[in-house]
């Protein structure tokens, strides 16, 4: 599926990179570190043998990561033309930042990393119990990204150039400023801005940054246990998403000339888009267990699907469709990873 209309450095992405160390553990495992099923968190004091006794007592994989990363990835593999996709997040000098690049730069992202030769590279244990999986990131060097990467002349190019751009939640916890400027420019060029929950720690522990960016945002995807808390933090008064879709868009927006879209995922139930105060419903593939190997991922392969079509400015149903194919592939596999040729017909 390659469009007439596409051209490098079309969406521009920003988040954190992050190495997976994943592996199948059991539920005490989980316990040990106080994690829960399907939840992500980020790593504090309790968390600093994780990824140690993941190698050693797992057989733990290592796996390309990073939420945005894999956004894009998978964008790149439905879209085949390379670089139509650039990334900004900050890694260390050492194996693992090479492993990622490497990793997505195979795969046609334009990879443009900050440095950071003081402070390793980031990495995330990834706990899978059946089919949830559980995540933790140590964020290392991903948390030293300045927004001096975007004001670098060169990047300040790449900005400019960009149509679309996607941030998720999650990197809020590393860098507002940077995601402010970031959908400022958006905003004054008539470009969209794109946001991920990422996570329901985002929504009550970075509330005020990602109040101050809402206005900003054009299309915002999220989960339904990432939408649930937001609504509480919000006092939305409903457990309904579709209402608490319904009342994302309606929230006080900066460029009222686009509506403000907002797509929920809710597992193997329909995903939900709300616009114009409408509700569409778009069901889900329903796998056998024997099929699903673990989620990790599927929401980043949801985004990229969506995106793909999403930059091609085909319609919303497409998008979603794309979106849902997308998902369906990564959690039949280990990661968020697929291999061959993408097959999604509109
Ligand atoms: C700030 N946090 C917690 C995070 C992440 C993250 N990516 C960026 N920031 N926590 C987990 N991930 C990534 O999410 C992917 C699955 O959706 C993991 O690296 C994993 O590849």
């Amino acid at each position: 599926m390659q469009g007439e209309n596409l051209r490098e450095n079309l969406l521009l992405g920003m988040g954190n990179p992050l190495l997976d160390i994943s592996a199948n553990v059991d539920k005490q495992f989980l316990q040990k570190y106080n994690m829960k099923e399907n939840n992500a968190i980020l790593a504090d004091e309790s968390h600093k043998n994780l990824t140690g006794d993941l190698i050693d007592q797992y057989k733990a994989e290592f796996i390309a990561g990073g939420s945005v990363q894999n956004t894009l990835r998978v964008a790149q593999w439905l879209l085949e033309k390379p670089r139509v996709t650039t990334f900004f997040g900050c890694v260390g000098t050492d194996k693992y930042s090479q492993i990622l690049k490497e990793g997505a730069q195979s795969e046609g992202v334009n990879v443009i990393y900050q440095l950071n030769d003081t402070v390793p590279t980031g990495t995330c244990a990834v706990l899978i119990t059946g089919p949830n999986r559980s995540l933790c990131a140590d964020l290392g060097a991903a948390n030293c990204f300045t927004i001096d990467h975007i004001k670098n002349p060169a990047n300040r190019k790449l900005i400019e150039g960009a149509q679309y751009f996607y941030i998720s939640g999650f990197f809020l916890t590393v860098s507002p400023p940077t995601i402010l400027e970031t959908a400022k420019h958006a905003l004054a060029n008539d470009r969209p801005f794109i946001m991920n929950l990422s996570a329901p720690f985002v929504s009550q522990l970075y509330k005020e940054p990602l109040m101050q960016v809402m206005p900003y945002i054009d299309l915002l995807f999220g989960n339904e246990t990432e939408a649930e808390t937001f609504a509480t933090e919000q006092n939305f008064g409903t457990k309904d998403l579709k209402e608490i879709a319904l009342k994302i868009c309606k929230l006080p927006k900066q460029n009222e000339a686009r509506s403000r879209v907002c797509v929920i995922t809710n597992g193997h139930n329909p995903v939900i888009l709300a616009r114009d105060g409408k509700i569409t419903e778009y069901p889900v593939d329903v796998l056998t267990r024997e099929q699903l190997v673990d989620t990790n991922g599927a929401g980043d392969a949801f985004a990229g699907g969506f995106l793909a079509q999403y930059i091609q400015e085909q319609p919303l149903d497409v998008c979603v469709r794309c979106g849902v194919w997308a998902a369906t592939q990564i959690v039949q596999r280990s990661g968020c990873t697929f291999s061959g040729k993408a097959t999604f017909q509109p």
